[in-house]
């Protein structure tokens, strides 16, 4: 590659500083994507900076002008699809065929958002007193810090940062350091679009230099909202620090996804979506299938068919026509090893020829002889699993979907409900009263019916409850909520003093 990507602060590139990060392959971790400088908390601090400079002259830009930078945006993106999703593919290991799709939520969204440009409606609300009209208007809030991680490296960044502009704040954005050439793709587009400088700042950092930088930046009052996607463990952190500064982040956690598949369910079409939600991009969304809680009658037939599917799933290059590559980066590679030793005796565990990293016989077409052998790993069904297990609990990120048997709906609920998640859920049934029995008692941000637990569509409301996020909502219009601040204003034109309370009409 040669060059090294640094931070762009105020539309200038930052010059690089002593420490760096090579992203590489994950199909053959031997090869280099992006060598990306490192920022530290100072950096991102100054960042924040920039962008609070920059917001003042970007939030008196008409709404719906800036919802024309926004359409530009998404013209971009549509324009240079396949140039994105190859980085994508290649970056993070993605099936270029779901990272087409991945590009193509970020279009929808500056879609949408294109619109509400035009409707970033404030209210004319009656006054208790005569001769006086009362309003309500939306504010942008200010600077938003955004830190997403790398499953979804252009989506989910998209999700914050184009409400959040269009809205009038200006941004910082963190992304996650393995996906830097995604970023810089990404950033390349919005720059083109005709965002002012220092609108959107790009800073990559590690964890440690972000979370001091994110202190600092709240300490001098250089942020007014934090969008964070990612670990459970690190957004709680978040949460605290922006709670210390009396600020509310955007959350989006992990997830422990269950699949509930009742005694009337359609089989294979619940084989088939827990295939797709547990083991498609290789169970490293939030939203990927956690455990598959099915009836009792249906338990043995259902963990056969799935056991025949997930063995008959091409697993491989993210290039070819495959249900999954590799998982994305040596951190998530560890994550998922740490996941593999939970599997202790006396669970029947199906899935593959084998558990762990799949290394002889690696099935990636074209690579043959590579010496680096990616970081592909076989699919895992584990049967059997229940609370007292750490699998059934916590979230994994890697291809592997446990199964648990049940006899009452209200069972099935209890267990769907008991990990503390609370992102997504699914039901594969054909009773409607189950259905909606599920969806009152199951603590899920995002219910599908007979549908995978993963695959939002881009202006639904996304988000979770308990261990998945503080309640939170991305996508469509609830996100303006995050990004807006609600100001009202009274205006009396009566030519006295009314007081409200004491002087109230009459009739
Ligand atoms: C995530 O993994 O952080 O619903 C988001 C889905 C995707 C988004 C997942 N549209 O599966």
């Amino acid at each position: 590659m040669g060059t090294v990507l640094t931070s762009v602060i105020g539309g200038a590139r930052i010059p690089a500083g002593p420490r760096s990060y090579r992203s590489t392959d994950p199909s053959r971790t031997a090869d280099l994507v992006a060598e990306v400088s490192l920022a530290d908390a100072a950096g991102l601090a100054g960042a924040c900076r920039a962008a609070r400079a920059a917001q003042d002259a970007w939030r008196d830009v008409p709404a719906p002008v800036r919802g024309q930078v926004v359409a530009s945006i998404g013209w971009l993106v549509e324009a240079n699809k396949p140039a994105l999703a190859r980085v994508v593919a290649r970056e993070v290991g993605k099936p270029y065929a779901e990272a087409l799709g991945e590009v193509q939520e970020i279009a929808d969204t500056c879609a949408f958002f294109l619109g509400e440009g035009r409707r970033l409606y404030g209210q004319t609300v009656p006054s208790e007193m005569p001769d006086k009209q009362l309003f309500t208007f939306r504010d942008p809030v200010g600077v938003v810090a955004v830190i997403t991680a790398g499953n979804f490296p252009v989506a989910v960044p998209s999700w914050y940062i184009v409400p959040a502009l269009l809205c009038g704040n200006a941004v910082v954005w963190k992304p996650a350091e393995y996906a830097a050439a995604c970023a810089e793709a990404f950033y390349q587009l919005f720059a083109h679009a005709g965002l002012p400088d220092g609108v959107l700042n790009v800073v990559y950092a590690d964890g440690p230099e972000t979370y001091a930088g994110l202190e600092q930046a709240l300490g001098e009052g250089l942020v007014d909202k934090v969008g964070f996607t990612g670990s459970t463990e690190v957004g709680s952190r978040i949460g605290e620090l922006c709670g210390r500064h009396l600020q509310t982040p955007c959350l989006e956690l992990g997830g422990k996804n269950p699949m509930v598949v009742t005694e009337d369910a359609d089989l294979p079409l619940a084989v088939e979506g827990a295939l797709f939600s547990g083991f498609g991009t290789a169970g490293q969304r939030c939203t990927s299938l956690g455990t598959v809680i099915v009836h009792e009658s249906l338990h043995g037939a259902f963990v056969r068919l799935l056991d025949e599917a997930v063995r008959a799933a091409p697993v491989g290059d993210p290039f070819e026509d495959v249900l999954y590559g590799p998982l994305i980066s040596e951190r998530f590679a560890d994550g998922f090893e740490k996941t593999l030793g939970w599997i202790r005796d006396g669970h029947a565990v199906h899935g593959s020829s084998g558990i762990g990293r799949i290394t002889a016989a690696n099935p990636r077409a074209g690579f043959a002889g590579d010496p680096e052998p990616g970081l592909f790993y076989h699919p895992v069904i584990v049967d059997g699993v229940g609370p007292g297990d750490e699998l059934f609990m916590n979230e994994t990120f890697g291809p592997i979907a446990g199964v648990a048997p049940y006899r009452t709906l209200d069972e099935a609920i209890a267990l769907a409900n008991a990990p503390g998640y609370g992102l997504s859920a699914s039901i594969y049934t054909t009773d409607p009263a189950k259905v909606f029995r599920f969806r009152r008692r199951i603590s899920a941000g995002m219910v599908s019916v007979n549908n995978s637990t993963s695959g939002a569509e881009a202006h639904l409301p996304f988000g979770g409850n308990g261990r998945s996020g503080n309640g939170s909502r991305q996508s469509g219009v609830w996100v303006l909520d995050q990004f807006t601040r609600w100001q009202s204003m009274n205006w009396d034109h009566s030519g006295r003093l009314q007081k409200a309370q004491m002087d109230v009409a009459e009739i």
